[in-house]
């Protein structure tokens, strides 16, 4: 690492040539693609063109096209809250830099799978051409868990979301679900040829969620043109499948520091750079509506049922994510790598691992006790600066899939989850309290925002009481299950106070003293 960083220190690239396809063929072997870009065509459409899906669907569908040769699958990639990114990617011909990082020395290539980047609610014409070409067959999703704009307890779209409300009325869409609805209509009225849509964010059995979630759209949305609109629903129950699928690798977001080090690299360039981890795991279902890519080439894994790994990923891996996320903002540590070397942090990380593990059946042979000493040791990656206040924002989207609904079995079961309850304590006094140790106020990023921070301000109980009440994050029947408010009011008083990292302590020794 030392020499990259001297080797960073002296590169300059005000004036360094963008990164092209020109560009490409002057770089060294090892950093291109095995196959000319401009070869590919667009098989596929991606909506949320973020990192993650830069570093994960795009790199994988990259190695199958090299491993497979068959070059149909170049991406057409569609950005949904800001021009930002597709603007940057089309600057430099859709190209970009993949940093891996791990114990190892940094690898670093070019992925070439995005062959066109659009705006989607400025560009959707473009988009609604694609849905109706025969040649491409696939829709693929990482929007994050609010780009569905649903209600995780009822599983409904949000009736009262403006931009759904006037996408259903027909403007060209803004909604990822406004999106694939009129999408797949275009496609209905263009060709009727069968399409996977394939979501890939954290959500609980997407597949059938989305599917829903679409249904639920096209039965209200206007309609024209004379589209028989029982015809096409039927279309979409027939001839779109909406397979599950788990994916993982951590993706930090890139800044300042991955643009210069991506610039060194390569010599030219490159404004929007991808660094993430040498893990990567993609679970799927095969029920594949249309042709796909060869990602088994690349190590996906084909399963008959996705649902167990989809437990242990959110279980073990993301509702672990946020408690250090909440309890290391709150503590003051910047990065999650730093927040897992304070030993209470780290304790509290293996506590509700286990807990949640004993009520998981493990998928495939997978050994649990090994699994959770892995996610730890990615975590523990100083090489990747992910921010705790990354993995922090939407908490209320987040924690109903990744904590609430393993919360909700052990309590079934009579157990007090004491560990789960506390990734709920310490988001609430993340909400609610809102300082950390070093007298920093932490930012609420979340669509839920303007209604969270009405618990800033208050005592604990009365802020705790405050939260529990929004119904789409905590449903009806948590706030009523008395024993539990006590426990999670209980830890939330202890951790309010200020050094938190003090009331973490004292809790965990509590908890061992019972
Ligand atoms: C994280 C995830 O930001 C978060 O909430 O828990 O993005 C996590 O890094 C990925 O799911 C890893 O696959």
């Amino acid at each position: 690492m030392a020499d990259i960083t001297c080797a960073l220190g002296a590169w300059d690239g005000t004036n360094a040539a963008r990164l092209s396809l020109s560009a490409l063929c002057r770089l060294p072997r090892a950093l291109q693609p095995a196959f000319d870009p401009r070869e590919l065509s667009v098989g596929s459409i991606h909506l949320g063109v973020g990192a993650f899906h830069r570093a994960h669907q795009a790199v994988l569908t990259q190695e199958a096209m090299e491993a497979s040769g068959a070059l149909a699958w170049g991406v057409l990639a569609a950005s949904e809250r800001t021009p930002a990114i597709p603007r940057l990617l089309e600057a430099q011909d859709c190209l970009y830099s993949l940093g891996v990082k791990g114990k190892a020395l940094p690898g670093w290539r070019v992925v070439a799978t995005i062959r066109e980047a659009v705006f989607a609610p400025e560009q959707w014409p473009r988009l609604e051409v694609a849905f109706g070409s025969p040649d491409v067959s696939l829709v693929t999703l990482t929007v994050s868990e609010k780009g569905y704009r649903y209600d995780p307890v009822s599983r409904e779209l949000n009736w009262e979301d403006e931009e759904l409300a006037a996408d259903l009325l027909g403007r060209p869409p803004k909604s990822v679900v406004g999106q694939l609805a009129r999408g797949l209509e275009a496609r209905f009225r263009a060709c009727a040829a069968p399409m996977t849509v394939l979501c890939c964010d954290n959500l609980v059995d997407a597949g059938r969620l989305l599917e829903g979630l679409v249904v639920q759209f096209i039965d209200r949305m206007s309609v024209e043109g004379g589209l028989d609109r029982s015809a096409f629903r039927n279309w979409v129950s027939e001839s779109v499948s909406f397979p599950l699928s788990v994916v993982d690798r951590i993706v930090p977001a890139a800044g300042e520091a991955e643009r210069i080090e991506a610039g060194q690299r390569l010599g030219f360039s490159d404004l929007v750079p991808v660094v993430t981890e040498p893990y990567c795991q993609w679970v799927l279902e095969g029920r594949f509506a249309a042709p796909r890519p060869a990602w088994q080439l690349a190590g996906a894994l084909f399963v008959n049922d996705v649902a167990p790994y989809q437990r242990v990923k959110l279980r073990l891996l993301n509702a672990t994510h946020s408690l250090i996320a909440y309890l290391g903002a709150l503590s003051g540590h910047e990065t999650i790598a730093a927040a897992l070397e304070d030993e209470a942090i780290r304790a509290a990380a293996e506590h509700i691992m286990r807990e949640f593990a004993s009520r998981l059946e493990s998928p495939g042979g997978l050994d649990l006790a090994t699994y959770q000493r892995s996610v730890l040791e990615r975590f523990a990656n100083r090489h990747l600066s992910h921010r705790t206040l990354q993995v922090a924002m939407d908490g209320s989207q987040k924690l109903p899939l990744r904590v609430l609904e393993g919360l909700r079995e052990a309590r079934r079961d009579g157990d007090m989850a004491f560990f789960a309850t506390l990734a709920v304590a310490s988001w609430i006094v993340f909400v609610a309290q809102g300082e950390d140790d070093v007298g920093r106020s932490l930012p609420v990023d979340d669509p839920l925002a303007e209604w969270l921070l009405r618990a800033r301000g208050l005592a604990p109980a009365a802020a705790t009481r405050e939260l529990l009440q929004m119904g789409q994050i905590f449903g009806s029947d948590l706030p009523e299950d008395s024993a539990w408010v006590r426990l999670l009011e209980h830890q939330v008083k202890h951790l309010w106070r200020l050094p938190h990292r003090e009331g973490l302590r004292s809790l965990l020794r509590g908890q061992a003293d019972a």
